[in-house]
């Protein structure tokens, strides 16, 4: 066991550690790694104050006449060396998180379409298209013809039209075809409609070099470009062709937190963002030669695990189990238990290689984007995935064989339903033959539901991990607010039994009569953080069936990322932003209050019909600024007063169906 770190050794009094978190699991695991002298991320944060300067991005080094730090004081009372004012600054550093948040997405995005264009050439025959009828749908919908053509013919099409989402130089990217008239006609009107997120991200890189855009406001305006590319294109890509290839969720019931480790099998995890390489990995844990070789090494069998968001999306397809969100990543090493962990893109972090080096555990990268210092490279090639996921398999069942470690899993796990893909939470509300948004909407407009809220995003170790999130949903239900997850978030309301029709009697009287007549839980889990792209197709559809306004603006909804940490947040924040959604972050928000920029983001892009950024790391007080959003948009709509409508229970489905 390695010695201690120098930090941890030298911190003196240590925070206790439920300050750190209140996931029992990962607390626990806190607790061993103390006992083994092991750092973490929470340490690291605890020891390492953030920079002041820097968190406000009141500091710029775009060239080297800088690196120039102004005063978030007295923000007027000096510029750059160039002249850069702070707004200037502000905005531009806030474009590069938002370019590289949406560069993040996309390029998952194309990575899948590659794999699509693959399999659809014959190319790759180890995946293929798992859902034809999606297939229709989504080629119909960016204006393919598809009656009586073959599926190959369909997904040729396809696949030269959503490639334009990356390197179309004009016009509008295929997506634009699915947002409600009036919130495109803004967007035309704003001159933010993306073109391709190539030419997006380029052109706000551009920009934001010294010494070319110099103004927020029209810096700010290519930001809304470039992060709906993201939303409408790269990220929702990306949720298109995964549901393509690997199958539409449907609510699964799904075991999440670390007890879903076995002490006697070989524990295998995935972590990341890109669905492929679990897919692979799936096959390969169910190959009976792989099967037979873990019995040999004295195994019941090998125990297939997802942590972050590759997890997310397993568990939604597959019924995966799920050890934990980010904030967990190292911590579910430090049971001993784990034999793998392989990693793809994204959220990754790179102290995982010490705490793996310290319990044995092989850190296996597979993406050629990203290497780690001290992990083992076995490069995932799509051409023959399971050349490598049969390899990584080898390889657990080795270390399972030569465990040397105390294995210590903490004995918790959570039963809950995810898996509700935007098609689903149709069919669930709506039925097959209504097949639409319209009893939502409905229950909506009657005061029964509130309004909807995106809760999504990061777990971050400048917060206490996983509270922020479950308080702010308990407090959205329990006001009548309908929660939809993805990402992180969901883990952690999962790990605090919410996901289950049961969390029911945890909300408030109108919302709990829908879950309970239909028998679904107060909050929807529909995904990875790509698939908010899910959150963007429901409201557009809760527009389209109408009752509720012309445009995404006008919707009773609002979005939130409580316990942010990634540049993908920011762009995603900044897509729901532009798309017309009230969105507000916790933790921190790199911006001095009372500027122009920051009256932009908070203010001036509501007045333009798109949505606006709100900052609260209260998660009471940031519910009580999203049901008061929520409750000034049913005014604006003349809903404010509730009216009885009958609500559509299974029954009538059933009815329904059979006529
Ligand atoms: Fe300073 Fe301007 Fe250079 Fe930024 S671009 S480091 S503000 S001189
Ligand atoms: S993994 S971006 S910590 S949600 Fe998608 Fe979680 Fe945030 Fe990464």
């Amino acid at each position: 066991m390695p010695e201690a770190s120098d930090k941890t050794k030298s911190a003196g009094k240590q925070p206790a550690i439920k300050d750190f978190t209140i996931c029992e699991a990962t607390a626990q695991m806190l607790e061993k790694a103390r006992r083994d002298g092991v750092e973490t991320a929470f340490d690291r944060a605890a020891n390492m104050k953030p920079c002041p300067i820097g968190a406000d991005s009141a500091c710029c080094k775009n060239c080297s006449m800088g690196p120039c730090r102004l005063n978030a004081k007295d923000p007027y009372g000096k510029v750059g060396v160039c002249g850069a004012t702070i707004d200037t600054i502000m905005a531009r550093n806030f474009a590069r998180m938002v370019a590289s948040g949406a560069a993040a997405h996309t390029d998952h995005g194309m990575s899948m379409l590659d794999l699509f264009r693959e399999v659809v050439h014959g190319k790759i025959k180890e995946y293929r298209i798992k859902d034809t009828r999606k297939l229709e749908l989504v080629a119909r919908e960016v204006g393919i013809e598809t009656e009586g053509r073959s599926v190959e013919d369909i997904a040729n099409d396809l696949y030269a039209e959503l490639e334009l989402t990356y390197t179309q130089v004009e016009g509008e990217i295929p997506f634009a075809k699915r947002v409600p008239k009036k919130t495109l006609e803004t967007w035309r009107k704003l001159g933010i409609v993306p073109r391709g997120a190539m030419r997006e991200i380029m052109e706000l890189m551009h920009r934001t070099h010294i010494g070319v855009d110099q103004h927020y406001e029209n810096i700010t305006k290519q930001c809304s470009r470039t992060a709906l590319a993201d939303g409408w294109g790269g990220s929702m890509v990306a949720t298109e062709i995964s549901d393509i290839l690997f199958g539409t969720p449907t609510p699964v019931a799904v075991d999440v937190n670390m007890g879903v480790l076995k002490q006697d099998q070989v524990n295998i995890i995935v972590h990341g963002h890109e669905p492929n390489l679990f897919e692979s990995m799936l096959i390969s844990v169910n190959t009976p030669t792989l099967i037979e070789a873990a019995k040999a090494a004295g195994a019941k069998g090998l125990n297939l695990v997802g942590m972050c968001c590759s997890g997310a999306e397993m568990m939604s397809r597959h019924g995966i189990p799920h050890a934990g969100n980010f904030m967990s990543t190292e911590a579910v090493l430090i049971t001993g238990a784990v034999d793998a962990m392989c990693v793809d893109v994204q959220c990754i972090k790179q102290g995982l290689a010490k705490v793996a080096e310290c319990y044995q555990t092989p850190l296996i990268t597979t993406n050629p984007r990203c290497h780690i210092e001290g992990a083992k490279h076995i490069e995932f090639r799509e051409h023959d995935p399971q050349a490598t996921t049969d390899e990584i398999v080898l390889q657990a069942i080795t270390r399972f064989k030569n465990r040397q470690m105390p294995v210590e899993i903490p004995k918790i796990t959570n039963a809950g339903i995810h898996g509700f893909s935007h098609e689903y939470i149709n069919y669930m509300l709506g039925g097959t033959f209504r097949g639409s948004y319209t009893p939502l909407n409905d229950n909506i407009v009657n005061g029964r539901i509130r309004g909807v809220a995106g809760v999504v995003g990061c777990t971050n170790p400048r917060v206490k991990h996983d509270w922020v999130h479950v308080e702010l949903v308990k407090e959205l239900i329990r006001n009548d607010v309908l929660v939809l997850q993805t990402g992180c978030s969901q883990i952690s309301l999962a790990k605090a039994g919410m996901l289950t029709p049961e969390a029911a009697h945890l909300a408030g009287p109108g919302l709990r009569e829908v879950c309970e007549t239909v028998g679904m839980p107060p909050v929807l889990g529909m995904g990875s953080c790509v698939d908010n792209s899910r959150i963007l197709i429901a409201a557009a559809e809760m527009v389209r069936v109408g009752g509720l306004g012309d445009s995404i603006a006008d919707l009773p909804l609002a979005g939130a990322a409580p316990e942010w940490m990634s540049e993908k947040a920011i762009s995603i924040g900044h897509y729901f932003v532009a798309s017309g959604v009230y969105t507000v972050f916790g933790v921190t928000f790199p911006i001095v209050e009372g500027t122009k920029f920051h009256k932009l983001l908070f203010e001036g892009l509501e007045s333009m019909g798109i949505g606006k950024w709100g900052f609260e790391p209260d998660p009471y007080e940031m519910a009580r600024l999203m049901i008061a959003h929520i409750d000034k948009k049913r005014k604006a709509l003349g809903i404010d007063r509730a009216r009885e409508r009958v609500l559509v229970d299974m029954a009538d489905r059933r009815e329904i169906a059979a006529a």
